[in-house]
């Protein structure tokens, strides 16, 4: 009877063991390299570390992840290149510098397309968001989860932002994309694209005066010791992709693939809450830092959003008819249902 408890006892056990992880799932020892442009102190540190930590649990410690933080292996469209040729497994990319491998990403980068991060949720995480990774695996790039960049804000040595006028002749770094680069010079300004990874030397050396990303970015990548002014506009909202090699992913296991699309969906909830709580707080700390941060009148910010639409009729052809479409169309049944 004792005996026969014991075997009930371990066959329990080995019960539990296998539902952890089935006695027929197959994972290899693998290493994915992760690049990141941004800092490990921004938002994605927390996204990659659940990530991680959610991988090693589902695949009993054999998937592991090294991240690299900072550009360290070179910058997004660098990074996005080596996975389609199959050099590197993972990046956390900005959407905005693919569009010349992809020109429906564009869509994203139109001027005050998103009112929330909750209409970027929704359209991201929904038919849209699941549109455009189906096309970005006929480019080589096989994309998990999208996870938030988010709403992006001015800073510049020069002055504050109080209307559009004020970007007349200033000298903006834009990410490499037309949009964006439309956006600035339709309002005044001396747009120059360059890569994320130059901006801060660009800043210092005043090659440049202004830029503009999310508040975290401006506190994590220490954008406030050199620059004086942010200004909110909320210009645009910007999501991150999580990409995975689809030369690397055609050799991945089954298991391996679906733990791979769990985690990343796993560390997208971690990332964007940490996005948002961390947000906030980078507000208040750009300001202690000695940052001068203005908000633009309501009126003000209309008629930026009023000259900022010739750049959707400008971009329609690039980004496609239909993908426009689609991403009208359910932003306008999104807000009639809410
Ligand atoms: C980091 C970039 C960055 C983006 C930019 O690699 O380039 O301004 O906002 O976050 O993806």
């Amino acid at each position: 009877m004792k005996a026969l408890k014991l075997t009930l006892a371990a066959a329990a056990a080995a019960m539990t063991l296998a539902a952890a992880m089935p006695a027929s799932a197959q994972f290899a020892d693998r290493t994915i390299r992760l690049s990141n442009g941004v800092n490990e102190d921004h938002p994605n540190g927390l996204g990659v570390a659940r990530f991680k930590a959610c991988l090693a649990e589902k695949s009993g410690g054999k998937m592991k992840v090294q991240g690299f933080w900072g550009g360290a292996l070179g910058g997004d469209l660098q990074a996005t290149q080596a996975l389609r040729s199959g050099t590197q497994e993972m990046v956390v990319t900005s959407s905005s510098p693919l569009i010349g491998i992809l020109p429906d990403l564009g869509v994203f980068d139109l001027p005050f397309l998103f009112a929330s991060e909750r209409e970027a949720d929704a359209i991201l995480d929904g038919a849209f968001g699941k549109y455009v990774s189906d096309k970005l695996t006929t480019v080589g790039l096989v994309n998990l989860a999208y996870w938030e960049n988010g709403f992006r804000n001015m800073t510049n040595s020069r002055r504050p932002i109080t209307k559009w006028e004020d970007f007349k002749g200033m000298k903006v770094r834009v990410m490499q994309n037309n949009v964006f680069l439309d956006t600035f010079k339709n309002m005044g300004a001396n747009a120059v694209p360059m890569a994320f990874g130059e901006v801060f030397t660009a800043l210092e050396t005043k090659a440049i005066d202004g830029q503009e990303n999310p508040f975290v970015t401006i506190d994590t990548s220490k954008f406030y010791e050199v620059q004086k002014y942010l200004s909110v506009t909320r210009h645009a909202y910007t999501p991150f992709l999580v990409l995975y090699s689809k030369k690397l992913w055609d050799g991945l296991s089954a298991d391996e693939q679906k733990a791979l699309q769990d985690c990343a969906v796993a560390g997208r909830d971690e990332q964007r809450k940490a996005s948002r709580d961390q947000g906030a707080k980078a507000l208040a700390s750009l300001k202690d830092k000695g940052m001068l941060v203005n908000e633009l009148e309501k009126q003000e910010q209309e008629r930026i959003r009023e000259q900022a639409k010739a750049v959707y009729d400008k971009h329609a052809p690039n980004v496609g008819a239909e993908t426009l479409k689609r991403m009208l169309d359910e932003l306008a049944a999104l807000r009639k249902a809410n």
